[in-house]
């Protein structure tokens, strides 16, 4: 493809970047997009392991920008699956004929900021280069897979699969003997459907997770109707809430309620399902002893569910439940009572190699046909500090990021000029729902653009001092929740060497927001702005 100059150069085209496309053009900006897939979707583009869906409600996840769109777009089911999560990213591709500014099969290898001539010069790995006056990564939370380095990795003689790059042709396990290694959202997901076609599944579970049955359903038309007569009116209720979902928060505290009482709420919550399970009390995320309720609850459900005590034991976890990203499940646990599936605790001892014939772990050596790495990424960070981005004077962002990551909002950072971040560390976004978030950071960073072509500036930085104050701000609200203290990929405690710090702002959705409102309406407050 021909170099491009543009007035805006978009990395990725996800739900984040064809937003990013859309309303830009209304603007009458000049966009391009480049995105490392062949099609779009993000996140969804990539994660077609079997059993991928989105545990985010359907009717919620997905965009408020466009009414005719929401009206018009029918989901399914409760959770959409992997396949129809695409069809609506294409449908919306299609529908405001974004393709036509997208770059397909184009990875962005480094993006530099030129002082001089005020542009960002974007290289892609074939070496082509797309400059901009503006820069806005749209790269996504969780878009950097991880497997972790095991002895002997690339021995292997049968397949791998990684759960986040998964074959578009699918896979067939049937007849295989098949290891998953991980036991997050993604390996929670798939298990049980590989359990199904697999000869024989394996299971290494460094730690046991907590997960919430989904009762997934085909959607009630009568009740999709009432949320359309008035959607605005849903879409209003979740953005009043911290975590951007319209859900009915309880706020008793937990240790205010009688055991019976709990039992009661604690029961009709996992009869609902889902993530809106740790909405059951008040203070679950802020007391030991009130998340501990929660937590022996779950644990009941597991030794209830799976029939050999050895195996509920090893799947019972013993941190704070909601610590972890919670999970959401269609018969998880009960996947273990299947006789072709094995589980192996590695929580004392980790995976010693990985031979030619399988996985050894504890000196046993467990033969299979398959492996299916469902190890996660390197969330937040990892898919912005693997582009060689250099800021005013080359300063690169993986060095400036090398104790963790320093942001303003989550929108940008001091010494990258021009260069904006879609759900970037240090916003809400993770700890939300993720598309009003997308929303409200693809209109407030185009908002700024528009301001500032309004005014004849072309350079915007964050300064060191609102970034430090948003740092900080940060780490305190984190302080305050039982969030921040175990070993989560939101801390990057995943990837081995990675900087310990809580990333994602858990100080709720519409605080965040109020916060980049008034920034804005002050002039930017927190950034030096510069003709
Ligand atoms: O990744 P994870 P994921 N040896 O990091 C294990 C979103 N998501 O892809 O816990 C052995 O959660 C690791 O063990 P441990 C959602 O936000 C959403 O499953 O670190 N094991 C863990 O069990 C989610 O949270 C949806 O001890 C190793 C697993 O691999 C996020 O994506 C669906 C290991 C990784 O779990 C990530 O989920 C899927 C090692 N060296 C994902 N390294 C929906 O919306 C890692 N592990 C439905």
């Amino acid at each position: 493809m021909p170099d491009a100059d543009v007035d805006v150069a978009i990395v990725g085209a996800g739900f984040a970047g064809l937003y990013m496309l859309h309303r830009l053009r209304g603007m009458g900006f000049r966009a391009q997009v480049l995105e490392a897939g062949s099609g779009v979707g993000g996140t969804w583009y990539w994660n077609r392991y079997p059993g991928a869906r989105c545990d985010v409600e359907s009717i919620q996840y997905s965009y408020q920008f466009d009414d005719d769109l929401q009206q018009e777009w029918e989901w399914s089911e409760r959770y959409a699956t992997q396949p129809e999560l695409l069809r609506y990213a294409e449908h919306v591709a299609d529908r405001f004929d974004l393709r036509r500014d997208i770059r397909f099969d184009t990875r962005v290898a480094a993006a530099t900021f030129d002082e001089a001539g005020r542009r960002w010069v974007l290289e892609t790995e074939a070496g082509d280069r797309v400059t901009g006056t503006w820069c806005v990564m749209a790269t996504g939370c969780l878009s950097s897979f991880n497997t972790p380095d095991f002895p002997g990795r690339d021995s292997f003689d049968g397949a791998t699969y990684h759960t986040g790059r998964w074959p578009h042709e699918g896979v067939d396990f049937s007849g295989r003997r098949v290891a998953v290694i991980g036991t997050g959202s993604s390996a929670i997901q798939s298990i049980p459907i590989i359990a199904e076609q697999a000869e024989h599944l394996t299971v290494f579970q460094r730690t046991a997770n907590y997960t919430i049955p989904a009762h997934n359903t085909p959607l009630d038309p009568e009740a999709v109707r009432r949320v359309k007569a008035d959607y605005p009116a849903l879409r209003a209720w979740g953005k009043r809430m911290v975590n951007g979902i319209a859900f009915h928060p309880n706020p008793k505290p937990a240790g205010e309620a009688t055991a019976e009482e709990r039992r009661d709420v604690y029961e009709r919550r996992w009869a609902e399902g889902g993530l809106t399970f740790m909405a059951a009390f008040g203070d679950l995320m802020l007391d030991d002893e009130a998340n501990a309720t929660a937590a022996d609850f779950v644990r009941g459900k597991i030794r209830e569910i799976v029939t050999d005590p050895e195996t509920a034991g090893k799947l019972c976890p013993t941190n704070i439940i909601g610590c972890k990203r919670l999970c959401v499940d269609t018969g998880y646990y009960a996947t273990y009572n299947r006789p072709n599936v094995t589980l192996v605790d590695i929580s004392e001892a980790p995976i010693e190699a990985i031979t030619p014939a399988g996985v050894k772990a504890q000196g046993v050596e467990h033969a299979v046909d398959a492996i299916v790495f469902a190890t996660g990424f390197d969330a937040m960070t990892g898919a912005l500090t693997r582009i060689d981005i250099r800021g005013a004077g080359g300063v690169r962002l993986r060095d400036k990021w090398r104790d963790g990551p320093r942001s303003y909002l989550g929108l940008a950072v001091a010494g990258f000029p021009n260069l904006f971040t879609v759900t970037g560390p240090g916003s809400p976004s993770v700890l939300t729902n993720m598309l009003p978030s997308i929303e409200q950071h693809v209109e407030w960073i185009s908002d700024c653009f528009r301001y500032l072509r309004g005014r004849g500036i072309d350079r915007i930085e964050a300064t060191v001092t609102a970034e430090d104050d948003w740092v900080a701000h940060n780490a305190e609200v984190a302080g305050n929740t039982l969030r921040s203290t175990c070993s989560s990929w939101y801390v990057g405690a995943n990837v081995p060497g990675k900087p310990r710090v809580f990333m994602p702002y858990i100080g709720g959705f519409p605080a965040y927001v109020e916060r980049c409102d008034a920034i804005a309406a002050k002039g930017y407050e927190g950034f030096a702005l510069g003709a």
